[in-house]
Order: structure tokens, then C-alpha cells, then sequence
């Protein structure tokens, strides 16, 4: 009878954190203009540029990025919309208007972009229901709202929506499992989870959730392998180790998973020569995945040279601390 597959096997040697080559393998990323993967990723460019940066400030390397360059960038994907866009001469979006907001953020930069007009991108985007489109196009997801409450509290500019609205939306996504989908009644995603837990963290509105049902929910992505799934029946992926570990962190029950599996499994996934962490074993690295491996190792409290992260915002705490945003946590 065939079995389907649902987990890895772990290499059988596991090799040590390799920061300089993540550092290199980010540094030359996209250095050739040319690459087939610099053209495939163009249409991500903003979130791109947030995930190595991240990456490299969790590190101590940002100061090997030219920070004029990104922050002359980000003015030129700023649209007439006041939203953001991903790339030069493409559309705006609210993922990339965050993704540019995060990086403006850390290089304590938000003067390099007029700030009103993005406030007013965000805010003409949420619907009479509370939720939140991605650009002027009308897709509705979950995802959206996170955004637009993440990226309004960061310009500390919460009173242009309706706060309680937003909420309100968020919980009709929650499922009878505790998770939460992209939009009322879709199957709990760990990806939408960070979304919803994130938002309510930074709205104050935790006592929402059903805290052990939804952590137990959690915890339970974890495999025999020690990689994090996310959602049942599928393969572990180190970027779950960012959307569940986050949220389990703000519920207060990091502790509820095998963290010295886990961390075997983050480095298992470390290209060994040319830097990065992929999805999983053996697969081709990408910044991604790299942002969120290190964050992971972060979040785990390792003995590693890591600078701590945010987990509500994916940023690094000092960025936060200077911000004096206070994001809600469960003890
Ligand atoms: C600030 C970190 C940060 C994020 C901004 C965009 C966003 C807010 C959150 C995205 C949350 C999300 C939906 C993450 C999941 C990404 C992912 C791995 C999707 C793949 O889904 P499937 O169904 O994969 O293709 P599985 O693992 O279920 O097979
Ligand atoms: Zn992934």
C-alpha cells in the first residue's frame, strides 16, 4: 500500500549557523541584473529588499548595503496614489507599501517619502466591512489588513481607520480550529495566523483568541523532523518556522514546541556553500527563506550573534523600541 510522504529526513551531520556566507549570499544577490532570478523576482522587488535587509541587520551587516540607493528606490516606487509599488513603473500595492515602510523604519528614514500620502492610500483602501484591499483592483484577503494596521501603527497614524472595524473582519476569519484564514470561511493558514495574531497584538485585542486552542493548533505543525508545517498534511518549510513561531511567541507559548529539533531543522536547511536557507534540505536558497531562518534563531533564543526581532513586526526590537511601539503579548 503506498504511504503518502508528510515529513523530511534530516541529513544525517547538521551544520553549524555559516553567517558570513549568508551575509555574502545576500550581499550578491541580484548584484547580476541580468540573473533568470533577479527578472523572475522583479515583480517582488520592495519585499525582496525587506528581507535582506532584515536579514542583514539580525546579522550586524547592514552597514555594507548602500542605504542611499535603497531609500532613492523606495521615493521612486512612492505613486501619485501615495501608494507603493514593488518596482519602478509598476502598480502600488499594500504589501509593497509596507515592505517600503518596514525599510524606511530601520534606516530611520520616513522623511524620504511624504508620509500623508501614504496614510491616505492605506486608509481609502478599507471596505465598509472593516477589511482592507491590496490596491485599487479590490482583491480582499486577510493579508491586507495586517498590512494596513501594521503599516498605519508604524507612522503611529492609527486614527485614519476604523480600528474596531478592522478587528471585527479579522475575527470572521477565525475558524472552529482556533486558526484563521484569508477570508471568512477559508481553511486556517499559519501564514494567516501570523497575519491575525499580529494585528490584534497591535490593536490590543489578544483576549479575542481562544489562546490554548489556537496554540495547541500551533504546536501541532510541528513534524518528526522538527520543521514546522503550515497547515495538516503538508511538508515543513523553514518559513514556518517564522509564521508559527511568531505567533505562538506573542501567545506566550513559544515553549510549546521541541525547540532543539526545530533548530536542527533550520540548519539542515542553510545552503553550506553558497550561503542562504532554503524551504527545506537540500532545496535552492532564496532571501526569503533566509530572512526567516535567521528569525527563527532569533525568536528561539539561541547562543547565536543574532540581534532579537520583533515578533509582531518581523523587524528588528531595537527598531521597535525606538518607534515606543508597545505591540500586546500573552505571558
Ligand atoms: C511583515 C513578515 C511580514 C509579512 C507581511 C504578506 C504578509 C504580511 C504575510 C503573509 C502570510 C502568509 C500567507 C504566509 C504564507 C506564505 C506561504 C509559504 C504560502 C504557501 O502556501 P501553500 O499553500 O503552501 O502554497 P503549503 O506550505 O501549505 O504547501
Ligand atoms: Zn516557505
Amino acid at each position: 500500500m503506498p504511504v503518502l510522504r508528510h515529513d523530511i529526513e534530516l541529513p544525517a551531520t547538521i551544520p553549524n549557523l555559516l553567517l558570513e556566507k549568508h551575509a555574502s549570499f545576500l550581499l550578491s544577490y541580484g548584484t547580476d541584473k541580468d540573473e533568470y532570478i533577479y527578472c523572475m523576482t522583479e515583480h517582488i522587488r520592495m519585499s525582496g529588499m525587506y528581507w535582506g535587509l532584515t536579514a542583514l541587520d539580525l546579522m550586524g551587516k547592514l552597514e555594507q548595503i548602500n542605504k542611499n540607493v535603497v531609500l532613492e528606490f523606495i521615493a521612486q516606487c512612492q505613486t501619485e496614489s501615495g501608494g507603493i509599488a514593488a518596482n519602478l513603473q509598476h502598480d502600488p500595492h499594500i504589501l509593497y507599501t509596507l515592505s517600503a515602510i518596514q525599510i524606511l523604519c530601520i534606516y530611520d528614514a520616513l522623511d524620504t517619502i511624504d508620509i500623508e500620502k501614504v496614510v491616505k492610500y492605506v486608509k481609502e483602501r478599507q471596505q465598509p466591512d472593516g477589511s482592507f484591499t491590496g490596491d485599487i483592483w479590490g482583491e480582499v484577503d486577510m493579508r491586507f489588513s495586517f498590512c494596513a494596521v501594521a503599516t498605519l501603527s508604524l507612522l503611529n497614524r492609527l486614527d485614519a481607520i476604523d480600528v474596531d472595524k478592522a478587528v471585527e473582519f479579522v475575527m470572521k476569519c477565525m475558524n472552529f480550529d482556533g486558526g484563521f484564514g484569508s477570508k471568512p470561511g477559508a481553511e486556517s493558514h499559519a501564514g494567516m495566523i501570523y497575519c491575525a495574531i499580529g494585528l490584534l497584538s497591535i490593536t490590543g485585542n489578544l483576549h479575542l483568541i481562544d489562546v490554548d486552542q489556537l496554540s495547541w493548533w500551533l504546536c501541532e505543525r510541528q513534524l518528526s523532523s522538527g520543521g514546522l508545517n503550515g497547515r495538516p498534511e503538508k511538508l515543513p518549510d523553514v518559513c514556518y518556522s517564522w509564521w508559527v513561531l511568531s505567533a505562538l511567541t506573542i501567545l506566550g507559548r513559544l515553549h510549546w514546541v521541541n525547540k532543539e529539533q526545530l533548530v536542527k531543522f533550520v540548519l539542515a536547511c542553510q545552503d553550506t556553500e553558497s550561503g542562504g536557507f532554503s524551504d527545506r534540505p537540500g532545496d535552492v536558497a532564496d532571501p526569503f527563506h533566509t530572512l526567516f531562518g535567521l528569525t527563527a534563531l532569533s525568536l528561539l533564543n539561541t547562543d547565536y550573534p543574532l540581534k532579537k526581532i520583533n515578533p509582531t513586526y518581523c523587524m528588528p526590537e531595537y527598531v521597535i523600541q525606538r518607534l515606543h511601539l508597545k505591540p500586546s503579548r500573552l505571558d
